[in-house]
């Protein structure tokens, strides 16, 4: 639950500590009985356990959506992640991935732990996603396609300057931005507004980008080889080699770069805000407001901090945790 010395210390995290404990247990308890929907509901409490609590809350029809959704784009992720696939034989599987959940038969032996089990099993995740409506399936499936294609432009491609940045940050996550506003309207519960697309690509962007700019020791230490998402533009200002930023020498200058980074991801608020206002089912909002919150609790303390380039800087998990109670049992 957190360490003693942890808890003596902050001991307002106790409680949503207990209560998210409680909620856990809870949502484990009501996995569903068809064995496919059992694999899928407990996939996706391994994978992400506070966030699936988040999916949990949603209304049925669209909960089951977001569920295969989740779980698709983590199986494609984890096909783009692993370094041990060749270039040819991983580049056919991201661009045909879209026709591959049709498929139960399918399936592609790769990634660790929790995540191989996902990819040997998925035909439990297809035979979810055909029990889906029609209006759900097609969504996911043209994101699906829209991702795949661009993962696989980047396996071949450096990101070098901002617009590269923004390209990638809108294939891995602005696309799923896009997906889940389609989902939302397929539930029913919400409408589109006119500039839907730009503002539903910017949450994922803000996302992504906290996640890009959090994981830089852990990316550039990556083995076999570093991953390197920030952008040249911006680094390159700073230090001839963006894993010179780590040294200690080097410290002003790699929190120069670490702010302008920030201040980068920052230029996407304003569009967040304007998306979550226009929400109107409270448990979407939920789904979507606790990920930006914990987002923006994050950048507040990567800036300016040099420890991100020392070791991990997360939000602490009694803080974390204290947005996912739900708002009535916190106030
Ligand atoms: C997400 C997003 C997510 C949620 C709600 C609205 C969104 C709108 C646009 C784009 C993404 C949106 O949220 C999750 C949050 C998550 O998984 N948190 C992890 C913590 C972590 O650091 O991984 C947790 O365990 O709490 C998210 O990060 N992504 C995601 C993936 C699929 C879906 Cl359906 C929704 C991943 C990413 C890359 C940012 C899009």
């Amino acid at each position: 639950m957190g360490s003693l010395r942890t808890l003596l210390r902050y001991p307002d995290d106790i409680y949503p500590l207990l209560k998210m404990k409680r909620a856990i247990e809870k949502a484990e308890k009501q996995i569903p009985p068809e064995p496919h929907w059992g694999f899928c509901y407990s996939m996706l409490h391994k994978v992400s356990r506070s966030f699936s609590l988040v999916i949990q809350q949603l209304r049925p029809e669209l909960r089951n959506a977001v569920c295969v959704f989740y779980l698709v784009l983590r199986a494609l992720d984890t096909v783009e992640d692993d370094t041990s696939i060749p270039t040819d034989e991983k580049l056919p599987i991201l661009i045909a991935f879209h026709r591959h959940i049709y498929d139960t038969d399918w399936h592609y032996s790769c990634g660790t732990k929790e995540y191989k089990v996902l990819m040997d099993q998925f035909h439990h995740v297809s035979a979810a996603f055909l029990e889906l409506d029609k209006g759900y399936q097609e969504a996911i499936e043209e994101i699906t396609k829209r991702m795949g294609a661009g993962m696989a432009k980047f396996i071949c491609q450096e990101v070098e300057t901002v617009d590269d940045y923004d390209e990638y940050c809108h294939y891995v996550a602005g696309l799923v931005g896009l997906g889940l506003s389609k989902l939302f309207l397929a539930s029913g519960s919400e409408v589109l507004l006119p500039d839907w697309e730009q503002i539903s690509n910017s949450m994922g962007l803000f996302l992504q980008k906290t996640n890009i700019i959090r994981d830089y020791l852990e990316d550039i230490n990556e083995i076999p080889k570093s991953r390197m998402f920030w952008p040249r533009k911006i680094w390159g200002k700073y230090a001839d080699k963006l894993e010179d930023l780590k040294y200690e020498e080097n410290s002003t200058k790699a929190v120069s770069c670490l702010n302008e980074m920030v201040t980068n991801a920052l230029t996407h608020i304003e569009d967040c805000l304007k998306y979550m206002s226009a929400l109107r089912d409270p448990s979407i909002f939920r789904f979507c407001a606790i990920p930006q919150i914990m987002a923006i609790g994050t950048l507040a303390l990567c800036y300016n901090n040099v420890q991100l380039f020392r070791g991990v800087v997360k939000l602490r998990r009694g803080k974390k945790l204290y947005l996912y109670t739900p708002f009535h049992i916190i106030i």
